[in-house]
């Protein structure tokens, strides 16, 4: 079982994370690409990374826009988890 962070991690967290904001208890960012082959192929790297720290993101897309939330369904809530997903998202950028 994935340990939820505390109010004030989070609140700490979201200092460290300045393109993420919180919403619903999920950690979530909004990203806008020229065209659907970038935004798509930024899923795909994702995705690669995502599956390799066994974390998933709730997503969608829509042509150029990818919407992204992210939580842990195991800890009811924000976990370290999603803190090193939001990173590696990140990084794709
Ligand atoms: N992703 C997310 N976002 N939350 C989880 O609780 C979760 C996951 N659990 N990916 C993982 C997979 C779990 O199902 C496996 C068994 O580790």
């Amino acid at each position: 079982m994935t340990v939820k962070l505390t109010e004030l991690e989070t609140q700490e967290a979201l200092q460290a994370l300045p393109h993420w904001e919180l919403r619903d208890g999920k950690l979530c960012r909004d990203i806008e690409f020229e065209n659907f082959i970038s935004a798509f192929s930024f899923m795909a790297r994702v995705a690669m990374r995502a599956e390799k720290i066994d974390h998933h993101p709730e997503w969608s897309n829509v042509y150029n826009k990818v919407s992204i939330a992210l939580t842990t369904h195991d800890a009811g809530g924000l976990s370290a988890r999603d803190l090193a997903l939001a990173d590696a998202i990140d990084k794709e950028l």
